[in-house]
């Protein structure tokens, strides 16, 4: 998959150089590439924001430098989202089939966001990572790309399972025990260390109910 970031600060994505999504980089399975909108400014001091239409707080990004920013690099498979506020909460599911595309386009918002125009004109999906107000579209736009590289094959170490993790069929996970055998005066639960793979599989199932009723009653009514 090939994702094309256009932001005011493409300096803030080098947390995806490191760690799973900084392998998978490495390993070419997801193609990360930033784009700069200020090259994309006619202006000679690279100016990229303005004062809002009818007044208020604040400065708008111009519509111009997103826009040709925007086309430069769109194509008939592109899919182009607008990280925002006003977007459709983001969830696994939208998870899942994001990650199935090829192309995907972040436009990441600063200041008061972006002109509504660039809107109308460019955006396919608006995405929100939850009911919250951040200063830039930015975290909200990694926050994406890790949740969606996480699904592409041989991202994970095929040990680690998409299939059986929090959210899949709107269940927490079951808790998981390392070494030691008693911490602080706490025990693992010995049906764990019984070696009894049928009890073990049934122990772990009830227990994503039990986790979920308890953390996320929410979704039990899903
Ligand atoms: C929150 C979210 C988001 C912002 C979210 C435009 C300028 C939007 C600042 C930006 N805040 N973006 N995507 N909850 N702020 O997803």
């Amino acid at each position: 998959m090939k994702i094309d970031i256009l932001t005011l600060f493409p300096e803030m994505f080098n947390a995806l150089n490191h760690s799973i999504i900084g392998k998978a980089q490495e390993n070419k399975l997801v193609e990360i590439n930033l784009i700069n909108i200020r090259d994309f400014s006619n202006n000679r001091h690279g100016k990229v924001d303005d004062y809002v239409f009818g007044g208020g707080d604040g400065m708008l990004m111009m519509p111009e430098p997103l826009y040709d920013a925007i086309m430069s690099i769109k194509k008939q498979d592109s899919h182009v989202i607008y990280l925002s506020p006003k977007g459709k909460p983001l969830v696994q599911n939208t998870v899942t089939n994001l990650s199935k595309l090829n192309h995907l386009i972040l436009v990441c918002g600063h200041y008061e966001g972006i002109d509504e125009r660039v809107i109308e004109l460019c955006i396919d999906e608006q995405i929100s990572i939850g009911d919250y107000v951040l200063t830039g579209g930015e975290l909200p736009a990694m926050v994406l790309v890790d949740a969606i590289s996480r699904y592409i094959p041989g991202v994970l170490g095929n040990e680690t399972s998409t299939k059986e993790e929090s959210f899949s069929n709107n269940l927490l996970e079951y808790p998981q025990y390392t070494r030691p055998q008693i911490f602080k005066n706490l025990a693992v639960p010995s049906v764990l260390i019984s070696g009894n793979h049928a009890e073990i599989k049934k122990w772990r199932e009830h227990q994503k109910v039990e986790q979920t009723k308890k953390y996320r009653p929410d979704l039990l009514k899903k």
